[in-house]
């Protein structure tokens, strides 16, 4: 008779009846071993029979095992490769660019932004201690992802700092001064003194009579001033005339 088919047997869990001659077998099914009359989970992990491929841990189960592949990879028994974490647009926040590594990803907020848990948030230049004073000569206005300078007269932006205007050079404006002065550019201005020989009256630089000049060196005899425009004034010789 045919144990196994009558149910006239008893075998173990995890164990298959096989009939033979006479009698029956009890068979550890796959995955379990004997020790005399219980079939017991192999623990293929810890007896070294399992290679699990790389980037995994072998994890022992009731009648087999698997390959679970660490954070970060994905696959199967015989391969786990990294996740793409990058792949998916939303894995990082605004403002900020995904760098895919091995087992992981980074979020490196993009410049003139800074991480605040786990967003990217605008840094306000402008009062960012860490940067010191900016746009000397001007106002700082913080901008999302930068900021630019709004400068006082006299200066030009060239975004992020305040530049002096070169009032005296030619190419901006050649009569800025007054006739008979020379422009010197100063930070933030320009002045125009008046050359030498000549003194400011009101707007205009005058030429100054050296001849009237009552701290002048006066002209020696027979000789008779003569003013010119400009710094020096000629003593002629006096001729008399009949
Ligand atoms: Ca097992
Ligand atoms: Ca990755
Ligand atoms: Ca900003």
């Amino acid at each position: 008779m045919d144990e196994c088919l009558t149910g006239n047997f008893s075998c173990p869990d995890n164990s298959t009846c096989t009939n033979i001659d006479g009698s029956y077998e009890c068979t550890c099914n796959p995955g379990f071993v004997g020790n005399g009359s219980l079939c017991l989970d192999v623990d293929e992990c810890s007896i070294g029979f399992i290679q699990c491929p790389e980037f995994s841990n072998c994890l022992n189960t009731v009648g087999s095992f698997v390959c679970d592949c660490w954070e970060g990879y994905k696959g199967n028994n015989t391969d786990c490769e990294d996740i793409d974490e990058c792949q998916d647009n939303s894995t990082c926040p605004e403002h900020s660019t995904c760098i895919n590594v091995n087992g992981s990803h980074l979020c490196s907020c993009d410049f003139g932004f800074s991480s605040v848990d786990v967003l990217c948030v605008d840094i306000d230049e402008c009062s960012d201690m860490e940067l010191g004073e900016l746009c000397t000569n001007g106002t700082c206005k913080n901008a999302i992802g930068s900021f630019y300078c709004e400068c006082f007269k006299g200066f030009l932006s060239n975004g992020t700092e305040c530049m002096d205007v070169d009032e005296c050079s030619d190419f901006l404006n050649p009569s800025v001064c007054q006739h008979h002065s020379t422009c010197i550019n100063i930070p933030g201005s320009y002045r125009c003194p008046c050359n030498e020989g000549f003194i400011l009256n009101g707007t205009e630089c005058e030429d100054v009579d050296e001849c009237n000049d009552p701290d002048g060196t006066p002209c020696p005899e027979y000789a008779i001033c003569n003013n010119t425009a400009g710094p020096s004034s000629a003593c002629v010789p006096w001729v008399q005339t009949q």
